[in-house]
């Protein structure tokens, strides 16, 4: 099986073996159920040939996709020195130290987690990412940091890629070993929507350093500061990694009317988080309501007021935080986060090429090869052509932004959720809806999950045809969803100024709230007896054992897991499959390579359908590296 694997790999079919080839290709030494796992992906391939990929709601004949081109690098050359070879030499505190003083403007890119969340309802696959990453990481070596998981991004791979979020972590490690890999962690709530005991919280930080994290973006959808200092704790003890605490932006900061998200009350928060060890402080702007005005003002006080570096989040929906990057720039602001331009703009963030271009000739420029970020751009501009049934059809920026706050992360799944209850002609009702119920709630900051508590009110009042009236004269009669009970009982933490008593009590009726942290109410992980179990649970693996990574998406997430585990065995793994052919299906006579470890390919070419029996079975027939296949799927039309 050894040659046979090495007959197999493409380096050297196309004859560039040298004596490195094997120690370059430890995969060779892999040696694996091939057929198995071929009849799975090609059962699989049928599947979404015959019946569709259930998350494709609609198909569009005449989409046109275009090729992907990926920018060269050198495969065979050394990876330049970046910032995670930085945070090695230094460790975590001289690297903020550092990025204080270095001068220079720091991007983080985040094409690979918020650019697709906010654009394209988190859908992109890690395979579209391995075709750049490695050439990324080695054409732009100075980027300050890839941000490249969490948020949605870990529920979103399980439950509707079918992929696992550890092994896209992994793969993207392995391809980018020197520049900084950040994630975003939802404080109490890890990457999900509720809290979980505080030592699962503490193991996932652990886990996530050791798979390849090194930057941890941490926040409270409340600003909760009860919910930020554990997760900088953990970042601190258990990892090398660096802890940014972030406070989440909302209101203006500028309208003297807006008394409660003070200038004041940003400073005292950050001067909190500094207190508490953070390394960096974020600004996380998730609705892209930092005016370029107020971001003067932000960054100035702030950098008189802390000593650590700052890194400044915003989502182009308003389209105008360019500006808002410009003045930041200026007042002195460490790093801001940007996307290739193909997945830039709108509810995503602002256009990385563009601000390097703005930021050139000048004191603080940072240089990147812009034919080369250019080529990168044009390439996730192709790859976005695969993706059109998560665009969220917004076509222009909206200063309605600024009214409703909806963060750009929810804005792109609050259309199609719209959709889906049938309201997609109230849109606009839905967003203006959202607005009042913020008020009525206490004017509470909006992130995930807090944002989907009051997107969640905001749906259901517009569905029902009620009004905020409604609510404050009728609201004993009415069952209000359950995410906003459980936001009223305090399981998502405290928000600032506390709860507005009057809609609590219409919400909860008799029922009794909780001040206290959410996680105190929850019993702690038994991780010795809950792991021995669940790998017994979960015996037949996934053509391996499972392990503590699995548990804790088991525990994070329990159905959502238990989907995946049951699609990999009936499908395997369907992470190599090419993007087109996993949400399409394919054409007849069309020919796929599926690249199943580097090295060992799947040739696979579509050759007929057959038509249903009387039990709907329809068989499929395949040519699989030249030999032909035949696989039964059920027609579930
Ligand atoms: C997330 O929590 O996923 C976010 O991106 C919030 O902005
Ligand atoms: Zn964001």
């Amino acid at each position: 099986a050894f040659l046979d694997n090495i007959l197999a790999h493409s380096t050297f079919r196309e004859g560039n073996v040298t004596v490195n080839f094997i120690n370059k290709n430890p995969d060779l030494f892999k040696i694996k159920e091939p057929r198995n796992r071929a009849n799975k992906i090609v059962s699989f391939l049928g599947d979404m040939t015959l019946n569709g990929n259930p998350d494709v709601k609609v198909k569009d004949p005449s989409a046109k996709f275009l090729i992907p081109k990926v920018p060269k690098f050198d495969e065979f050359g050394e990876y330049p020195k970046g910032t995670k070879d930085i945070l090695t030499e230094l460790g975590p505190d001289k690297f903020s130290r550092w990025l204080r003083h270095q001068g220079k403007v720091q991007f983080t890119d985040t094409t690979m987690r918020d650019a697709h969340q906010s654009l394209l309802a988190t859908r992109m696959r890690t395979y579209d990412m391995m075709k750049v990453a490695e050439g990324f990481a080695k054409n732009h070596s100075n980027v300050f940091s890839m941000e490249v998981w969490g948020g949605a991004t870990f529920d979103v791979c399980l439950r509707y890629l079918k992929e696992n979020p550890w092994e896209r972590l992994q793969l993207l490690r392995k391809a980018m070993p020197n520049v900084l890999l950040q994630m975003l962690l939802r404080g109490s709530n890890g990457v999900g929507y509720t809290a979980y005991p505080d030592n699962l919280i503490e193991k996932f930080v652990t886990e996530s350093w050791e798979q390849g994290v090194d930057v941890f973006r941490i926040f409270d959808s409340l600003n909760w500061m009860k919910s930020i200092e554990p997760c900088i704790k953990y970042v601190r003890k258990n990892t090398g990694g660096l802890a940014e605490a972030s406070i989440c932006y909302t209101g203006d900061i500028l309208d003297p009317n807006r008394t409660k998200y003070t200038l004041e009350y940003y400073v005292q928060l950050a001067k909190q988080m500094e207190d508490a060890g953070a390394h960096i402080l974020g600004i996380k702007d998730m609705a892209g309501l930092l005016k370029p005005y107020a971001a003067e003002e932000l960054i100035s006080a702030l950098k008189s007021r802390i000593n650590i570096p700052i890194h400044l989040h915003t989502h182009d929906t308003s389209s105008i935080q360019a500006a808002t990057y410009l003045k930041a720039i200026e007042a002195g602001v460490d790093v801001v986060d940007v996307a290739l331009g193909g997945l830039s703009g709108l509810t995503s963030q602002p256009n990385f090429n563009s601000i390097v271009e703005m930021m050139k000739f000048e004191s603080r420029a940072n240089d990147f090869d812009m034919d080369k970020l250019n080529e990168y751009s044009n390439y996730w501009e192709a790859v976005r052509s695969y993706y059109y049934p998560f665009e969220s059809g917004l076509k222009a920026g909206s200063a309605a932004v600024y009214k409703h706050e909806i963060p750009g992360g929810q804005y792109s799944n609050l259309k199609p959720q719209a959709e889906s209850l049938g309201l997609s002609n109230r849109f606009h009702e839905i967003t203006q809806m959202y607005a009042e119920v913020n008020e009525l709630f206490g004017d509470i900051v909006k992130v995930t999950p807090s944002s989907k508590v009051v997107g969640d009110m905001a749906q259901y009042l517009v569905s029902n045809n009620l009004t905020i009236d409604d609510v404050l004269e009728n609201g004993e009669n009415i069952s209000f969803p359950e995410s906003v009970k459980s936001f009223f009982r305090g399981s998502l933490g405290q928000p600032v100024g506390g709860f507005p008593e009057k809609i609590q009590k219409i919400v909860l009726k008799d029922e009794e709230a909780f001040t206290e942290r959410p996680n105190a109410h929850l019993e702690p992980i038994d991780f010795d007896k809950e792991l021995a179990e669940f790998k017994e649970t979960f015996k037949d693996g996934m053509g391996r054992e499972l392990n503590m990574t699995d548990f804790l998406s088991y525990k994070l997430y329990p159905k959502v897991f238990t989907d995946a585990y049951n699609h990999h065995k009936d499908h395997g793994n369907v992470i190599d499959i090419p993007t087109k052919n996993f949400f399409y299906g394919m054409e007849i006579y069309e020919e796929i390579i599926v690249e199943m470890d580097k090295g060992k390919t799947l040739l696979i070419q579509l050759l007929s359908i057959g038509e249903a029996d009387s039990d709907g079975m329809v068989q499929i027939f395949f040519k699989v590296n030249g030999q032909t296949r035949a696989v039964q799927i059920q027609d579930k039309s």
